[in-house]
């Protein structure tokens, strides 16, 4: 099953003296694999260009982006890519598939799901620092990648073009009493414009997205910057919200026991703010909760629309994949709804 890869590696280096593949389970989008040549190791992974048609513009991003970090004395480490034989930065197969071969990170560790509130804490503490560290970076150098990405009325108008395809009726009947509560919460969100000025994001700050250091525990490195591009800092700190509140994942069915754990919520907050201090605008620090309402709002929708429209989006194991997910989300999304005032005084006090 492995053999395909050799030629694919080969664009990178020479595997003379055997290589050894493990494959990587994580993340809905790319193809993932852990590469041994000897006592090194790397990763190996195809973009998903149905998802990512240009990885040119991913791969100069990650570039403009390391460049700046490493001229700001940045400490954490910043991925690296192991150029092809001809110098480029990624490598088609004969099927048109993109590839990348990254080195790896050694004595570090990731996790799937948080466990306590000091990784929260951690987490969040790394992605506020890598913010204000690119909130001097001129926007314009850097590339969009997936346009409207986090844009609410982008995918409010997704979903609405999925109903009107229409969809099957035997989803839309599973579905029926999720696409009422949908759309009892679509006004809250629809043409809301916020005075909020455009950064460089991660756009998905989720935990498994962080590299930890084995020996002392801190974030090591910052990983999947294919999302990297402009948007607010709403939507990072609101990834984080969604995925690091939440004692369950989101293929987790067990919906009753989906909350929003305040506590975290309060550690990844001043995580996140500590280093951001002197660079978040009022307007900003002020609609935080919204932002994170919003975020979930929009993976609700995403979910739902990909059930919709019978799964082309994300990867799904079982036929109500999708649906599950979203239905776990909208358990988060209600239970953070009535820990709003907590969460927005928690917000107010924080002194930056
Ligand atoms: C996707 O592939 P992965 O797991 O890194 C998605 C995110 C979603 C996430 C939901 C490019 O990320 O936006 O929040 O699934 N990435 C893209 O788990 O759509
Ligand atoms: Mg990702």
């Amino acid at each position: 099953m492995y053999e395909k890869l050799i030629p694919i590696l080969q664009n990178f280096l020479d595997t003379e003296g055997g290589v050894f593949f493990e494959t990587i389970q994580s993340g809905h989008i790319n193809e993932t694999y852990k590469v041994t040549i000897g006592k090194t190791h790397y990763i190996l992974q195809r973009i998903n260009t149905h998802i990512f048609p240009e990885p040119q513009k991913i791969m100069e991003n990650i570039e403009t982006v390391a460049h700046h970090l490493k001229s700001k004395n940045y400490t954490r480490s910043v991925l690296d890519f192991v150029k092809t034989q001809n110098n480029q930065s990624w490598a088609k197969d004969t099927e048109g598939g993109a590839w990348r071969l990254l080195r790896y990170v050694e004595n570090t560790y990731s996790i799937l799901k948080i466990e306590t509130e000091q990784q929260a804490f951690t987490a969040a503490k790394a992605f506020g620092e890598y913010i204000s560290y690119l909130s001097d970076l001129d926007v314009s150098k850097i590339h969009t990648i997936l346009p409207n990405f986090h844009n609410a009325d982008f995918r409010i108008q997704q979903h609405r073009d999925a109903l009107y395809r229409p969809p099957s009726v035997f989803r839309l009947e599973k579905a029926a009493k999720d696409l009422v509560f949908i759309q009892q919460h679509v006004p809250y969100f629809e043409k809301k414009q916020l005075n909020i000025p455009l950064r460089v994001t991660h756009n998905d700050t989720k935990i498994s997205n962080i590299l930890f250091d084995k020996t002392s525990n801190e974030a090591a490195c910052i990983i999947d910057l294919d999302t990297l591009q402009t948007s607010t800092l709403l939507a990072d700190f609101g990834d984080m919200v969604r995925t690091y509140t939440s004692a369950y994942d989101e293929d987790f069915r067990d919906f009753s026991k989906v909350k929003m754990r305040f506590s975290y919520f309060k550690a990844l907050s001043l995580g996140f703010i500590e280093n951001l201090s002197g660079k978040i605008m009022e307007e900003e620090q002020k609609n935080l909760v919204y932002g994170a309402e919003r975020t979930v709002f929009v993976q609700i929708l995403r979910f739902m629309t990909d059930y919709l429209n019978d799964d082309i989006y994300y990867k799904t194991h079982y036929d109500e994949h999708n649906l599950v997910r979203a239905q776990n989300q909208i358990a988060l999304f209600k239970s953070m709804l009535k820990q709003r005032d907590k969460m927005e005084k928690l917000i107010r006090n924080i002194n930056t």
